[in-house]
């Protein structure tokens, strides 16, 4: 039976997994996350004086100055926000995770800051806190909750560089050039913002599953460290990505792409459903659920995570296309999740082909193309094989040595078994 080859792919991949820390367990199992960008921005849809290609990233591409950019946010007014119906979406996707921004490049926190008066409650008079409302949805139903902070751009605080160089000179006055200064500056705001900040979440908001940081590039050293440290302190359960700097943290966050090959440690694709993190209403190309549950098989068959995002409206509404093919991917998954979640990652998958229904080899047979086509992830005794193209009549993969005691497809595991052929190494 199959179940040697699958021990075999277990064993060696949990060999590359190394030793992983046990607050790692659920990600692990988990697989499929919902990212979430959503912020004042969210309100312009991407538009601004007639440019329709901006984002989460508006102030800096606009070169809206400060002032200009906090009257707006004061606009912002999510009447429609519904905490719960967002983590249903997430939930019938088959989703086991959340991360939303809780404080992107434009400074403004999206929670009711102590620490500073840009956020986003006092700036628009929110009576609610959307960050403590959707942690209190999430625990309700049953997702993990994390956020994401920008660590290293903050277009508010005086003492953080743009990062982008003396163009910008005249939208901030403030810009630091002078790299030897930097550190030493950035460290107030480190100080004086970004830590109380992540303290305030970490206490204020009941258990943080994830920190997602991002733009680690000026942090020091000792500020990771200075910085996981305390999150170690106030909740030691807490998985931390590599973006919090300097190689610390506890996986990679590959964005927008899959790696070519199985990874040695723990790693998460985070993806756009569109061309745009944030809400763009002009931004109609949408990935088909096809290709996304493509994604979701090639990124599990390698060891890793997919976070797939969406860009709810500043009404606070997820986009309609985001939830329809959200829904497909779980309908995809209520079925075949058993081969998604849990399961180990395989080295096999690059040799299968399919014989093309029009073209003939030399001697007049039907042409076998070998094509990476298929996937494979496994739990002990079973290997999932996933077809990412049906082929005309039968599969071709290479032998494995011990008998296959039986073949079925998980949409139908109980009656027709698929007729298996290993003396001529097919299935
Ligand atoms: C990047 C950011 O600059 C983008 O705006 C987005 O948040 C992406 C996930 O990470 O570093």
């Amino acid at each position: 039976n199959a179940e040697d080859a699958a021990a075999a792919a277990d064993a060696w991949a949990r060999s590359q997994d190394g030793e992983l820390p046990e607050r790692m367990n659920w990600w692990k199992e988990a697989k499929f996350g919902m990212f979430i960008h959503w912020g004042a921005y969210s309100k312009a849809g991407g538009e601004w004086k007639g440019e329709t290609d901006h984002h989460e990233w508006l102030q800096f591409t606009a070169k809206i100055p400060l002032k200009e950019y906090t009257e707006f946010a004061k606009t912002f007014d999510p009447k429609d926000f519904d905490p719960d119906q967002w983590v249903t979406i997430a939930k019938n996707a088959g989703m086991k995770y959340m991360i939303i921004t809780s404080k992107h490049h434009d400074g403004i926190a999206m929670f009711d800051s102590k620490v500073s008066d840009h956020n986003i409650m006092k700036l628009a008079r929110l009576k609610r806190d959307p960050i403590r409302q959707l942690a209190q949805a999430c625990r309700k139903q049953g997702i993990r909750f994390g956020v994401y902070y920008s660590l290293g751009r903050d277009w508010e605080d005086p003492d953080v560089p743009t990062g982008k160089g003396k163009g910008m000179s005249g939208w901030r006055s403030n810009l630091i050039d002078f790299p030897d200064e930097k550190n030493k500056v950035f460290n107030r705001y480190f100080k004086r913002k970004a830590m109380p900040q992540v303290r305030e979440l970490l206490t204020n908001y009941g258990p943080i599953d994830v920190m997602w940081f991002d733009t680690p590039e000026l942090i020091s050293p000792e500020e990771s460290k200075e910085m996981l440290e305390m999150i170690r302190e106030l909740q030691p359960n807490c998985i931390v990505n590599q973006r919090v700097g300097n190689d610390l943290g506890d996986y990679g966050t590959p964005e927008q792409t899959i790696p070519p090959e199985v990874s040695t440690s723990p790693w998460e694709t985070c993806m756009t459903l569109n061309g745009h993190w944030a809400y763009n209403k002009a931004d109609e190309e949408w990935k088909s659920a096809g290709s996304l549950i493509r994604n979701l098989v090639d990124i599990s068959s390698k060891g890793g995570n997919y976070l797939l995002n969406v860009g709810p409206t500043g009404d606070g509404v997820i986009p309609k296309p985001s939830v329809e093919r959200l829904n497909e991917i779980g309908q995809w998954l209520e079925i075949n999740g058993k081969a998604i979640y849990n399961c180990g990652p395989t080295p096999f998958g690059d040799e299968l082909g399919a014989y093309s229904k029009t073209e003939k080899d030399s001697k007049g047979r039907p042409k076998f193309i070998a094509q990476k086509q298929w996937r494979a992830t496994t739990q002990p005794g079973k290997l999932y094989i996933h077809v990412l193209t049906w082929p005309a009549e039968k599969l071709t993969m290479p032998s494995l040595e011990k008998k296959i005691s039986t073949a079925y497809l998980l949409a139908d595991p109980t009656h027709a078994p698929l007729d298996v052929d290993q003396g001529a190494s097919s299935i």
